[in-house]
């Protein structure tokens, strides 16, 4: 998608700190890490949100939290972790591609919002 920030990180024209890719996902360190470990998991599709699913294929769905499990276990966050997708402004969702925010690394505020 032409203009979407993030489909230009998938594609090499923006720089990232990739920590994982497969044909259907692309992983990389968020620039503004909110926990020591910070990572954001895309699909190579894109599609603005999970409000957007239904334009998804689920294979490419299932990819990405799989992806997701992958990277934690390679991160060796044994202790646990959070996973989080802003949807839309009332969730200050920034960069409108489906993102999964992988977040751990230290024990995690327990209110969410
Ligand atoms: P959200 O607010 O859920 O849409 O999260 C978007 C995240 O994307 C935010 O935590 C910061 C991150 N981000 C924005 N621009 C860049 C970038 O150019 N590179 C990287 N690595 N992360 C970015």
């Amino acid at each position: 998608m032409e203009n979407c920030l993030f489909c230009k990180i998938i594609a090499g024209d923006i720089p990232s700190t990739k920590v994982y890719e497969d044909e259907k996902v692309y992983a990389f360190r968020d620039i503004n890490p909110q926990a020591p470990t910070h990572i954001l998991v895309i699909p190579k599709k894109h599609v603005s949100s999970l409000a957007m699913i239904d334009e998804m294929e689920d294979t490419d769905l299932a990819a990405c939290l799989r992806a997701v499990r992958l990277i934690a276990q390679q991160e060796g966050l044994k202790n646990g972790y959070r996973v989080v997708s802003n949807c839309g402004p009332d969730a200050c969702q920034s960069v409108p591609h489906l993102h999964f925010h992988i977040l751990g690394g230290t024990q995690l505020a327990d209110q969410m919002a």
